[in-house]
């Protein structure tokens, strides 16, 4: 093997992340001294289509006139979930499309010399894009992002530009998550008379959700970056990178990716240069190819904010900057990429963290707020972490759907972990179509979050109907495809089934499952829990040998209603439930391969209308405004004294020490709660 084989090989085995060649990147854009960004955000002006007439604004061509040419309009903010905005029940209610516009400038220097692009962070579900009357995208899949090249001679900078986009919130059979549209024939129901039906458990929220940007690059750009980080032997950090890059001059570079070992400078004349920054902006490491290595020594590890003693060591960021630079050594193009440099391994006991041993302890959420519905707001996300760091949890999942990119800046600059999930949850049906849709989504998921810290994990659906014959062959081919995009982060899969019947858990590295003992089995009785849990995690474990998790536990609770003795649905209720779960949790973390607990849910989140939900599913250990019911408090002493004894994070001064709580064997040190 030549010395370049050699160094090849090395490459690419500590890589794991394929390189996606053929594929756009999805940067997030930002502005750097070649780049510049301009936020479409703001006040949109906004109409459902007639109920009865679904098809009129294609009909009528709405997109070529501003909306309120057209008709009636009503002002909506952009990003947020049309649902709650208004007073009208029609449109909270509304399925089917939605249409928005808003006019904007493009600067007169971003005429010439420059790509421009329109990008969307998130539409639920389907979304089609007219600039100035015609159609520049249009994407499926509700969570991420995608983005339009515009075109300049569509465009001025003489008058302002229309931008028109039609939204549909219809699920069906074969989209992610499933739904179905039920149209009774009975002559009791109003003519014309349907529904969205669908089995997941949170509101099926529409609307543009996340930021929307105007950006735009150099004509020669660099179009995609892939990182993985890796600890040698001797503790040196490795950065590990593959950059793509799309050239101006000739076709032949669309896409090329420039190889270490054949000469570093193109035909074109452009090369690649890369600096590795610390926070302080010291250089620690520079790269002059498009893929390479970088190595650090003494780097300074991105560790979850409770494994470190001092709190600015926790979701430690390098930025990685990467130019493409001219023969004269000008920037052609730069684009600065935070990245965290840890080592994830894991085998069929444990899941490590720079080589530590990570217990999760979490939470599964939603993308919920009052009034906003899924749309992002800064107010709350911030509240939702401060919370969250509170508790003293160090991880949560991103049940049921990708959350915002600006989520998970936030996940990774604190140093909380991720368990990404994709938008799968309850699915059924298993078809081929079915399959292409939830492939096309995780490429998109893995294409957009590979390069985070904070994500140690994909999640490749929640809760199928995995007991199914149909689910093995589906869901082997999708741990396959996911391992085939990344090797470095485990695959896992949360089923709800029982471990005699479930066909896709065998297949993941992690198993996870979701458990409701107490609530909707035995509804009640809190004494059958601990046993039942013990029994049901040992079961798992001795049948498939693997780490696992409790990604779910949880009972409704109302705030402010209580009951002595405790009964279902008061505050005292979900206390004893928890406790009885902190028996088991303790029990099994002791003796089995246990690696972590989440309950159901950090907050109080909106659903469908139905029997079962009071206004919403009220599982939260917050409300829906984010105040705590008396399990947070519990909730927090646990994890706080989880984070003490796993990794000697300092007991916060207001919690009693020590915290009374349950041993490893499952019996009350201090049971003062
Ligand atoms: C689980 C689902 C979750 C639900 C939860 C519940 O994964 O989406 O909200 O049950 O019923 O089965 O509260």
């Amino acid at each position: 093997m030549t010395n370049a084989m050699k160094y090849l090989s090395l490459l690419l085995g500590l890589c794991g992340l394929v390189c996606f060649t053929e594929s756009k990147g999805i940067l997030f854009p930002q502005e750097s001294e070649t780049r510049e960004r301009k936020s479409l955000d703001g006040i949109w002006q906004f109409r459902i289509a007639p109920r009865n007439d679904p098809e009129l604004g294609f009909r009528n061509e709405w997109f070529k006139r501003p909306l309120q040419e057209t008709g009636e309009v009503t002002l909506m903010p952009v990003p947020s979930s049309y649902n709650d905005i208004t007073q009208s029940k029609e449109i909270r209610d509304h399925v089917g499309w939605a249409w928005y516009d808003r006019e904007f400038w493009i600067p007169k220097q971003w005429m010439s010399q420059r790509k421009i692009y329109l990008r969307f962070g998130g539409v639920n579900y389907h979304a089609i894009v007219w600039v100035n009357g015609v159609q520049v995208a249009e994407h499926a899949g509700g969570h991420l992002p995608f983005v339009a090249e515009l075109d300049a001679a569509n465009l001025s900078a003489q008058r302002t530009n229309r931008l028109t986009v039609a939204i549909n919130n219809t699920l069906n059979q074969n989209t992610i998550p499933q739904g179905s549209i039920f149209r009774p024939t009975a002559t009791r129901y109003p003519p014309g008379y349907f529904t969205l039906n669908y089995n997941f458990d949170f509101f099926n929220y529409a609307g543009i959700h996340r930021p929307v940007y105007l950006y735009t690059t150099p004509t020669s750009y660099i179009d995609d970056i892939t990182v993985s980080t890796n600890l040698q032997e001797d503790g040196t950090a490795l950065v590990i990178y593959n950059i793509e890059t799309v050239r101006a001059s000739a076709a032949l570079f669309h896409n090329d990716v420039n190889f270490g070992w054949i000469p570093t400078v193109n035909q074109d004349g452009l090369s690649i240069v890369v600096r590795l920054e610390d926070k302080s902006g010291n250089i620690v490491a520079t790269g002059t190819h498009g893929i390479g290595y970088l190595s650090v020594p003494n780097a300074t590890l991105w560790w979850p904010f409770s494994m470190v003693k001092k709190d600015e060591q926790a979701g430690y960021l390098y930025t990685m900057v990467v130019s493409l630079q001219n023969l004269a050594k000008l920037d052609v193009d730069v684009y600065r990429l935070k990245i965290g440099i840890r080592h994830l391994a894991w085998d069929n006991t444990t899941f490590t963290i720079n080589g530590k041993p990570f217990y999760f302890r979490g939470f599964g959420r939603h993308e919920d707020f009052d009034v906003r519905g899924r749309g992002i707001d800064n107010v709350m996300i911030v509240k939702d972490h401060n919370l969250i760091k509170w508790t003293g949890a160090n991880s949560y999942r991103t049940s049921h759907y990708p959350y915002s990119e600006e989520i998970m800046d936030l996940t990774d600059e604190l140093g909380i972990v991720i368990i990404d999930e994709i938008s799968a949850v309850s699915i059924d049906g298993f078809g081929q179509e079915l399959l292409e849709t939830h492939t096309k989504q995780m490429r998109e998921l893995v294409q957009r979050d590979k390069n985070r810290a904070s994500v140690v994990m994909w999640s490749i659906a929640n809760e199928p109907q995995s007991q199914k014959t149909e689910a093995g062959p589906y869901f082997k081919n999708l741990f396959a495809l996911v391992r085939e995009l990344d090797k470095s982060r485990p695959v896992t899969i949360v089923v709800a089934q029982d471990y005699r019947t479930d066909k896709a858990a065998e297949y993941a590295d992690i198993i996870c499952i979701n458990r409701y003992y107490a609530w909707y089995s035995d509804t009640g009785h809190t004494e059958v829990i601990t046993a039942s849990m013990i029994q049901d995690v040992h079961n798992w474990i001795n049948k498939f040998h693997r780490p696992l998790i409790i990604a779910e536990y949880g009972a409704d609770t109302v705030a402010g209603l209580h009951s002595s003795p405790q009964f279902v649905f008061t505050e005292e209720f979900q206390l004893e439930y928890l406790r009885e779960h902190f028996k088991a949790f303790d029990a099994l973390r002791a003796n089995t391969t246990l690696i972590g607990e989440m309950i159901w849910n950090f907050a109080d989140f909106m659903t469908g209308q139905g029997i079962t939900r009071i206004v919403g599913n009220r599982k939260g250990i917050f409300t829906r405004e984010r105040q705590p019911k008396a399990s947070a408090h519990l909730l927090r002493s646990r994890y706080h004294f989880l984070a003490n004894e796993i990794d000697g994070y300092p007991i916060p001064e207001d919690l009693p020490q020590p915290i009374p709580i349950y041993t490893p064997r499952g019996n009350v040190r201090h049971d003062e709660m």
